[in-house]
């Protein structure tokens, strides 16, 4: 592989060194992915979701070949609830609530079944795995620090959903300087015109926020 790689990429083609290119899968959890967790209770239908987790897949299949970094992100909270908010725990009037015991264990908890990553998808011992209570993944986290530590100035971006924790976290992530290419079809939402406009909001006024790309180019890039 070479050193760098250019992606076909919207509103323009990007060139990447992959020595400082990370792979940040943002809550591939069954949480968000499987009936009975947390985005089932707010409404919504999660089989919405599981068209990102192929594209997510290859991309990651090409990373770990590549030697790149690779960075998971769960979100969720301590047992206690101790880094929950109230305004997030009390919002809506979904069927359980944060901490309340479900089919997969308490919602959006660390270390119950539900917290985890789906299999398809699920860390090598050796990848990063960031727990974060928001939806951005820089916050109140040590991802920044890791990701200076590597030398990372590139984020390749996908996961759930398009337009809440991935937005969140390619906006905070274009603040703190980083080049954040978004991987189009390895992102989901449950309501799919969030997800268009998630990416058309991400690439409008000459990337305001970062790339978009769909995952054939990324894997064409780095082959
Ligand atoms: C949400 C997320 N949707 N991972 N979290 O609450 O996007």
């Amino acid at each position: 592989m070479a050193d760098t790689g250019t992606i076909a990429a919207e509103p323009a083609p990007i060139t990447l060194d992959w020595s400082k290119t990370a792979l940040v899968i943002i809550d591939m959890q069954r949480d968000f992915m499987e009936p009975g967790g947390f985005g089932e209770t707010l409404g919504n239908d999660v089989s919405q979701l599981a068209r990102a987790v192929q594209p997510i897949a290859a991309v990651l299949a090409a990373v770990r070949e590549a030697g790149l970094l690779v960075v998971h992100t769960r979100e969720g909270h301590l047992p206690d609830l101790s880094d929950a908010p109230p305004a997030k725990v009390e919002r809506g009037a979904p069927s359980l609530r944060i901490g309340d015991p479900g089919p997969m264990g308490r919602i959006l908890i660390r270390g119950e079944a539900g917290h985890d990553i789906i299999p398809e998808l699920y860390p090598l011992e050796s990848e990063i795995v960031i727990d974060k209570p928001g939806k951005g993944a820089f916050y109140a986290t040590e991802l920044s620090d890791i990701l200076s530590k590597y030398g990372i100035e590139n984020l390749l971006v996908c996961g759930v959903t398009t337009e809440v924790c991935v937005n969140t976290t390619v906006r905070e992530a274009n603040d703190r300087g980083y080049r954040c290419v978004v991987i189009s079809d390895g992102c989901a939402s449950y309501f799919p015109e969030f997800h268009e406009m998630g990416l058309k909001m991400i690439k409008a006024q000459g990337g305001i926020f970062g790339w978009v790309a769909e995952s054939a180019a990324v894997l064409k890039a780095l082959a």
